[in-house]
């Protein structure tokens, strides 16, 4: 850890972590993300977050997970989330409890854990034994981590919860670990256990497959995250016959200029990469949580294959495999997006594949519960977070169906391959990887199934943003009244596309985003609605 880092949060008064006081004067709220602000706002937030972590595991009887990171946002933000037995997002009427818990002054923070110990207690009542819980922990390689990790840790034994620190480790392997700590028949839990599992099934489905098409060598930016040491034990227990990696962007600036968000928004090549045409790239995210893929096409220009585009991808492929297997028509298949999702992937998914598309509002809980929903729900935002989750009814079937069936063998294959419990750079990279080479495709192949609307994403910033409300899919804008109205007149105006408003949820600002006959159409549009968004919240 830095020494300055150190130095400014001992200096706030957290020299023993616990932070129990709260030092600050704004609300925070449980977003989608958990909390998110600066790394010397958050000391007492993590102990609370520890404190409330531990008393969730007890209540359960079950481990919980707590992971400190910022995702793609800058070194010196942090945040921390909890993570619920399933390896699912916290449920949200513990959300609710944190942001209360956090948000409590010194000296109603008693009443709030009181509370909490209650809603422990009536867990216990319905156990059979007395259950204890746990919490794991795990951090990202921010300055700040590993003081955050402290204050978790005095958090939860605060509340007298045993606390196990699964130390550095991406964001997806902390969903994995909690899940098999918890349900055993998933997998091993622990790094190990998720590399064992992911490389078995990366190298069974990939062996003796001629592909020449494929090109095994890819080049990875790591957003100088925790994803790059990860990836490469990862690739360690790969065949290098299968996938060759050149790394990048491994040790450097945090996000800084790199990493699949920047590459998403500026839809150009990180900083340190110098691609030759037809190579085919992947940006992960700072805590390895968000994957997309890019290419210089003939013209030099960086072509970006979005979370949209590996969800067209996995459809297709999952498609396919069930057709083959003699499972048509079995089982429920779906897509979920959010609307920030290219309106030609929609329509490539649900008009040309025939599989139905569901669209949910923005982060990764909504996504999932609408996934669960079906037997194969493949989710992904256009921001490169997504995965697929399975029914119980689909894997029994998988795996107590013909095992000669080598169409059913590789479905199986896929669900150890994929980590369901969250959206994962590193398993979805070897799953994509797996489908190029099972389709002989080049990255150009994979990129002409359909072409992105041309689209725009703008940031506004407003005195307050939560003025700004919108329909529960936020596809439309009701507040403030008249906004939505002038907006769908600007649509008509600019001769067509798309256009919705939002406010974010882990930035004070509100988000644009639009679509047009091309990129310059789609620009008006965006400023046009920005000037708008900034007209009526004035
Ligand atoms: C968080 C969400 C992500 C969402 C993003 C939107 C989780 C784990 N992460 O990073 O899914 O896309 O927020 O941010 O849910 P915004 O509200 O600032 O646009
Ligand atoms: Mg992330």
């Amino acid at each position: 850890m830095s020494k300055s880092i150190v130095k400014e949060l001992t200096r706030l008064g957290n020299t023993d972590h616990t932070g129990l006081l709260n030092p600050i004067d704004r609300p925070l709220s449980y977003g989608t993300a958990g909390f998110r602000c600066l790394a010397t706002d958050l000391p007492f937030v993590v102990f609370r977050v520890g404190a409330l972590a531990g008393l969730r595991a007890r209540q359960l009887g079950q481990c919980i997970g707590v992971m400190i990171t910022a995702s793609h946002n800058p070194m010196l933000d942090n945040g921390v989330k909890v993570v619920d037995p399933m390896g699912e997002m916290l449920v949200e009427d513990w959300e609710v409890h944190a942001t209360e818990f956090v948000n409590a002054k010194d000296d109603e923070v008693a009443a709030v854990i009181e509370k909490l110990e209650h809603l422990v207690k009536e867990g216990q009542l319905n156990a059979s034994e007395t259950p204890q819980g746990k919490v794991f922990c795990a951090f990202d390689t921010r300055d700040s981590s590993q003081y955050l990790h402290d204050a978790a840790k005095k958090g939860c034994e605060f509340v007298g919860t045993e606390f196990v620190s699964l130390g550095l480790l991406t964001t997806p392997q902390l969903h994995y670990s909690v899940r098999c700590e918890n349900d055993p028949t998933f997998g091993m839990a622990g790094e190990l256990g998720y590399y064992e599992s992911l490389s078995n099934a990366f190298n069974a489905l990939n062996k003796n497959i001629d592909a020449p098409n494929y090109d095994k060598m890819l080049v990875l930016d790591c957003a100088n995250g925790v994803g790059a040491s990860k990836f490469r034990k990862l690739l360690g227990r790969i065949d290098s016959e299968l996938l060759e990696v050149e790394f990048t962007n491994e040790t450097g600036s945090l996000n800084y200029k790199c990493g699949a968000d920047f590459v998403k928004i500026l839809r150009s090549f990180p900083e340190g990469l110098d691609a030759a045409m037809g190579v085919r790239c992947a940006s992960f995210d700072g805590d390895a949580d968000r994957l997309v893929y890019f290419y210089r096409d003939t013209n030099g220009f960086c072509r970006l294959l979005d979370g949209d585009k590996i969800a067209a991808l996995i459809a297709g492929f999952i498609q396919s495999e069930v057709d083959a297997a003699g499972l048509t028509g079995q089982f429920k298949i779906g897509a979920v997006q959010t609307a920030y999702a290219n309106g030609n992937s929609t329509a490539y998914i649900r008009d040309v594949m025939k599989i139905p598309v569901d669209c949910v509002p923005t982060g990764v809980k909504h996504l999932h519960h609408a996934a669960i929903k079906l037997d194969i729900g493949i989710y992904f935002e256009a921001n490169g977070h997504g995965t697929v989750v399975f029914s119980q009814l689909f894997k029994d079937a998988i795996s107590q169906g013909d095992q000669d069936n080598v169409h059913l063998k590789k479905l199986q294959l896929f669900t150890k391959l994929i980590n369901e419990t969250v959206g994962d750079a590193m398993s979805d990279l070897l799953v994509v990887e797996t489908i190029l080479r099972n389709n002989n495709w080049s990255v150009e192949d994979w990129d002409a199934i359909y072409e992105d609307a041309p689209s725009c994403q703008l940031k506004v910033e407003v005195k307050d943003r939560t003025v700004v409300k919108t329909t529960w899919d936020e596809t439309e804008c009701t507040h403030p009244a008249g906004l939505q109205k002038e907006m769908e007149e600007l649509i008509i105006a600019n001769g067509a596309g798309r256009a919705f408003v939002r406010p974010s949820g882990t930035e004070d600002v509100v988000r644009v985003y639009t679509e047009g006959t091309c990129e310059e159409n789609a620009k008006v549009l965006a400023n046009a609605v920005a000037h708008l968004v900034q007209k009526y919240c004035a």
